[in-house]
């Protein structure tokens, strides 16, 4: 398969975090880790990745804006292209060996997101997307699964920390998703989770809480993989509100009337 040169750029730089990933996977117990917040944790292998990303696409593209999750925003000349990139997404998998983890870098042209690549190091799983150019796993072209009720479908979701706000929505949405559904998956990399919706091994996912650089690049694999994504009004704020739900057209709209269903009294 031929990659566009900006493409292979982002691969270059996923696939290098990914190397020094997996080298610190295999001796997790040595990592420094300190704590951001309520089961928010981050390790020397979070900032070593992103150093890595940030080097990379600094010297390909000079100019390039970022956001990065460790970093936060940093302005370039370039007003126009912003990378989004989590160096890390599912570290609490990561810190406990868990090999469920990914590294996500999308690319914003005025506002948009036109490239995205997901990268899970220890499965040695690819994936690609540009805007219009359809979504890849390594060479394999993806489709969203075809299932179109929510009694087959495998649906995956987030589980919030108790600490955080909007954990009481989740257990109303939990139980709502749970009467409908064939069965429930939580992964813990939600970069992962789009990836897998995208590449029809989950049918559709929903969450909220995330923020953008978790779900940037996933969202184009899910839309170029002819799926759908929206927030939960059916609406397109996912990059600054972190809601949202995924699947096929038909799981899509299904789940976003379950998900929201009104708790009775
Ligand atoms: P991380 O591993 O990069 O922090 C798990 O459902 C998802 O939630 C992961 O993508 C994880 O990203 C993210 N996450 C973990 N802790 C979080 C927190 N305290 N606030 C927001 N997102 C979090
Ligand atoms: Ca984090
Ligand atoms: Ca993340
Ligand atoms: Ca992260």
């Amino acid at each position: 398969m031929a990659r566009s040169a900006l493409l292979n750029v982002m691969v270059q730089a996923a696939m290098k975090a990914g190397r020094s990933l997996s080298r610190d996977f295999g001796e997790v117990q040595n990592l420094q880790v300190s704590m951001k917040g309520p089961g928010d944790y981050v390790s020397q292998a979070d900032r070593k990745a992103e150093d890595i990303i940030f080097a990379e696409l600094s010297r390909a593209r000079p100019g390039y804006g970022f956001l990065m999750e460790e970093r936060g925003a940093v302005t370039g000349d370039d007003d126009q292209h912003r990378w989004i990139v989590d160096p890390l997404d599912g570290t609490t998998n990561f810190l406990h060996g868990i090999p469920i983890f990914s590294v996500s870098i999308a690319l914003e042209r005025q506002g948009q997101v036109v490239a995205g690549v997901v990268y899970n190091p220890a499965m040695d799983e690819l994936y690609t997307a540009e805007r219009g150019g359809g979504a890849f796993l390594n060479d394999r072209r993806l489709r969203v699964a075809a299932r179109t009720k929510l009694s087959d479908a495998v649906i995956g979701c987030g589980v919030p920390h108790l600490g955080r706000g909007r954990h009481g929505n989740f257990l109303i949405e939990l139980r709502n998703v749970m009467a409908e559904v064939s069965g429930i998956r939580r992964l813990g990399s939600a970069a992962l989770d789009l990836a897998y919706v995208a590449a029809g091994r989950m049918d559709g996912f929903w969450e909220d809480g995330l923020s953008a650089w978790d779900i940037a690049a996933g969202l184009l694999l899910i839309r170029e993989a002819g799926g759908f994504v929206s927030d939960l009004n059916g609406g397109q704020t996912m990059l600054e509100k972190g809601a949202l739900v995924a699947g096929n057209e038909a799981i899509h709209r299904a789940l976003l009337k379950t998900v929201t269903k009104p708790l009775k009294a």
